[in-house]
């Protein structure tokens, strides 16, 4: 401890105190046993804020008020350090009659997983990505030419119905798209050809929710423009697909249909992968489930989009990326994608 006439000096005070500060925040508190050491030996009667306190007596008159606040800022610095360190051990004490053991390894969180029909999207076009397909994405609020009109679609065909899609506004005229085609007629509109596009998204039909139909749902449409482009073409692009998807040993057939937007038009049915064609009720006991409809783009769509349809072809199709799921995992009700059960999710559960 310095002597009387050292304390004159303010600057040795300052000096002393702050080479006990770095002391302190030296010192070595790991349990409850040294924190009880540290407080003897710095808040205790004898420790040494007392023994530093008690040098005010000798301090000149002049000097007090200053001494005296170093020497209170001394104090409170020792107490915070000592409550700090209490705390740390207070909780560790607490913790150890709770049974916990702060030394464990802590639990390891559960990793997330991607949702099914983002898995098979993917599947889809990583498939469609082989034959050259790009991907293109577009709005899902729409315009009635982007949706309807461009496709070719009769100003009273049930699809424009309020019961069948949900419009948003009338002027302009805003809707949720029926159909990912409406990105396809916009990417023809761009008038770069030859055109080869897989358009992945979310579709909205004015659908009651049940286990077969949802007001919602996910779609991949493809599309193919160029000179000379066949029905034979689009044959074996699906055949390719389909062999991709779901393996060697799937059959497949087409069966003539009818949409406003191809000429001629086709659906696709793959022999059923859950009865193995022996009929279930998934098949409802034919042996066959339809997975796409497709066909040769209409002229009149090429013709709305400024496409030369003398000089130009092409085919269309679209598929279903919750129906594919159904089959491909035998998920039976549709509703299970859209609700968020974690019991459904996790057994999807895949590398991220
Ligand atoms: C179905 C039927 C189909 C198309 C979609 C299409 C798009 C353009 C021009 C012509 Cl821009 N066609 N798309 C063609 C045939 C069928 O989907 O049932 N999908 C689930």
């Amino acid at each position: 401890m310095c002597a009387l006439d050292y304390l004159c000096l303010m600057d040795q005070l300052i000096k002393e105190l702050n080479q006990y500060k770095s002391e302190i925040a030296a010192e070595k508190v790991t349990d409850k046993i040294t924190l009880e050491a540290f407080r003897i030996k710095y808040l205790g009667t004898k420790g040494l804020v007392k023994s530093s306190m008690a040098l005010m007596k000798t301090v000149d008159a002049d000097k007090k008020r200053e001494a005296g606040q170093l020497l209170n800022e001394f104090k409170v610095f020792v107490e915070t350090f000592f409550e700090n360190l209490k705390t740390t051990f207070d909780t560790d004490n607490n913790n150890q009659q709770k049974g916990l053991d702060t030394t464990l390894p802590g639990y390891i969180l559960p990793k997330g997983g991607r949702h099914p029909i983002g898995l098979v999207q993917d599947d889809i076009l990583e498939i469609f990505g082989r034959l050259g397909f790009a991907v293109a994405e577009g709005p899902e609020i729409e315009d009635d030419w982007h949706n309807f009109t461009a496709l070719n679609l009769p100003d009273d065909h049930p699809a424009r119905d309020m019961q069948d899609t949900f419009y948003i506004n009338k002027n302009p005229d805003w809707l949720l798209r029926t159909h990912t085609s409406s990105v396809q007629i916009r990417e023809m509109e761009k008038g770069i050809l030859p055109l080869r596009i897989v358009c992945p998204g979310r579709v909205y039909r004015n659908e009651t929710i049940s286990a077969r139909a949802h007001c919602f749902f996910n779609q991949v449409e493809g599309l193919y423009i160029d000179e000379k482009v066949s029905f034979a073409d689009l044959k074996q692009t699906l055949y390719f697909f389909v062999k991709e998807m779901f393996g060697d040993d799937v059959k497949v057939r087409f069966r003539p249909s009818y949409f406003p937007f191809t000429e001629p038009s086709a659906e696709m049915d793959i022999s059923c992968l859950i009865c193995k064609g022996k009929g279930c009720n998934v098949c409802k006991k034919t042996g066959w489930v339809e997975i796409l409809g497709c066909g040769m783009v209409h002229p009149n769509v090429l013709a709305n989009c400024n496409i030369d349809a003398e000089k130009y072809s092409g085919f269309a199709f679209g598929l279903g990326v919750e129906r594919i799921t159904m089959l491909k995992y035998g998920v039976k009700d549709l509703r299970l994608f859209s609700e968020n059960d974690i019991r459904f999710l996790q057994q999807f559960k895949s590398a991220l």
